[in-house]
């Protein structure tokens, strides 16, 4: 049978960090990167489009239905997408809900993105405010939820040492 393994949720506002970090961690760990916006994008998992945002609506049933068997497997990074909080899985998915933080928000990684306008100015107060972390510590138990700094390079390999060393012990205490 294969061992157990943990499935983690990365969340935070869209530049923080989540994509690098989870590629870097699967690559060292053997645990499987999902990025949902990719995975609704593949399989066109959209229901209507937002005229505000400028971008397709999440359908987040399809989503779900969609990993919940891979998810019962264990063993997966959950990146979310751009825009969208987290609290459209289920609990029981997680073991461990990692938000990302950073002391300014860095509106130029938006604007990079081109996101301009309405769009530029929400996801800043989103950063502001901690908008998904408070999400986050609804959707989920709050003992697993953790926040972790990403403002340099150095935050990012010191966070990649510690989720690396976190996934070995629970690998361990859970076989
Ligand atoms: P996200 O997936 O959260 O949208 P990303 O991984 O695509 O973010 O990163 C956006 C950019 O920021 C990318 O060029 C890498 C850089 N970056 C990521 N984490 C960083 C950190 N802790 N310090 C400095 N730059 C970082």
């Amino acid at each position: 049978m294969m061992a157990k393994r943990p499935n983690i949720l990365l969340t935070g506002t869209p530049g923080v960090g989540k994509t690098t970090l989870g590629k870097e961690l699967a690559a060292k760990t053997g645990l499987t990167y999902v990025n949902i916006g990719e995975l609704a994008h593949e399989g066109q998992y959209y229901d209507g489009y937002d005229e505000e945002y400028q971008c397709p609506v999440l359908d987040e049933d399809r989503v779900v239905d969609e990993l919940d068997q891979k998810m019962m497997e264990g063993g997966v990074i959950v990146d979310i997408m751009d825009y969208h909080g987290c609290d459209l899985f289920p609990e029981r998915w997680f073991d461990i809900v990692l938000y990302f933080a950073r002391t300014n928000p860095v509106v130029h990684r938006l604007e990079d993105r081109g996101y301009t306008g309405k769009k530029l100015q929400d996801n800043v107060q989103c950063e502001i405010f901690q908008i998904i972390y408070e999400e986050a510590m609804e959707a989920y138990s709050e003992e697993i939820v953790h926040q972790l700094p990403s403002n340099t390079p150095e935050d990012l390999e010191e966070n990649l040492e510690q989720l690396i060393q976190w996934t070995e012990q629970w690998i361990k205490d859970h076989n």
